[in-house]
């Protein structure tokens, strides 16, 4: 396994070592059995008889049944545990999030209807559960298009094609896709999410070690879908602030010239995209006044 490096992770890591520990027992139980039965009752030298006609046994159907039914009820008490406890019975209602408005594109009727309708309905994903303490601290949003990542952080307008998050903050994630299904996925934080057009999802997390960890799209989105990561930086909350701080937008800084923050070659081609969605604020009230 990669390295646990989320909160959640460490309790998918507890369902995943039960698990194993159940599945190795059973295999070297009936393993252990064929090997015994094989040498116990195997055919001795100058016996040609036929065996006992066994036609079956009660007591040792019921029991081979009602182990692997008990052990599938206490898995499935147990994960449905974790989901709770990661918050997968908690998403935010839509309306909250606020991403439809953003949408500058040009789009027909029947897809405006589509984003009207859905903006009634929960979002998908993990939030916060609702017995924890955690409260959001950073929330981000994702838009997802074939093939790349586009961050949009509410402070400082920072618009950029890979994440950064504190250590120990929880963060939240509001995501939607701009053209197919992708889907969302931190192999180090044992998360992964789908990211769907016209419908916003969620995901919550809490990074607890400083480093570097790959975003992959877990979803077939079209031809160059392997190409489609990117990565996250987990950092100190001083790293993380000068981060903010090097990559805020000037106010006085005329929109025209709006950088997509950490500007690398590899980043910079999502530039004109990020303009042509409207994922900047200043940018949409700029269309709206021609
Ligand atoms: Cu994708």
């Amino acid at each position: 396994m990669p390295i646990a490096a989320s909160d959640e992770a460490e309790v998918i890591d507890g369902i995943f070592d039960v698990m194993m520990t159940i599945g190795t027992g059973l295999f070297l139980l009936v393993q252990g059995i064929l090997l015994y039965c094989m040498v116990r009752f195997r055919r001795r030298q100058g016996d040609t008889t036929d065996g006992p006609p066994i036609e079956g046994n009660v007591p040792l159907e019921i029991l081979w049944t009602a182990i692997p039914a008990v052990v599938v009820f206490i898995l499935a008490i147990y994960s449905f545990e974790v989901y709770n406890t990661m918050g997968g019975l908690d998403p935010h209602a839509a309306h909250d999030v606020g991403l439809h408005a953003h949408h500058s594109a040009p789009m027909d009727q029947k897809n405006m209807l589509a984003l009207d309708l859905s903006s009634k309905d929960l979002a998908y994903g993990l939030g916060v559960p609702s017995e924890s303490e955690d409260q959001v601290d950073l929330k981000v949003k994702v838009n997802a298009m074939q093939y790349a990542w586009i961050f949009n952080y509410p402070q400082g307008g920072i618009v950029t094609g890979e994440l950064h998050v504190p250590v120990g903050k929880t963060v939240e994630l509001e995501m939607e896709a701009n053209d197919v299904i992708h889907a969302f996925w931190l192999p180090e934080f044992r998360i992964k999410q789908d990211v769907i057009p016209g419908r916003v999802t969620e995901l919550v997390f809490t990074p607890n070690k400083v480093g570097q960890y790959p975003i992959v799209c877990a979803e077939l989105c079209g031809a160059y879908h392997g190409g489609m990561k990117t990565v996250l930086y987990v950092q100190s909350p001083e790293d993380y602030q000068q981060w903010l701080k090097d990559n805020t937008v000037e106010k006085s800084e005329s929109t025209e010239t709006q950088k997509v923050a950490s500007a690398s070659p590899e980043t910079e081609f999502l530039l004109p995209h990020v303009k042509s969605l409207g994922l900047l604020p200043e940018l949409e009230q700029l269309h709206l006044e021609h």
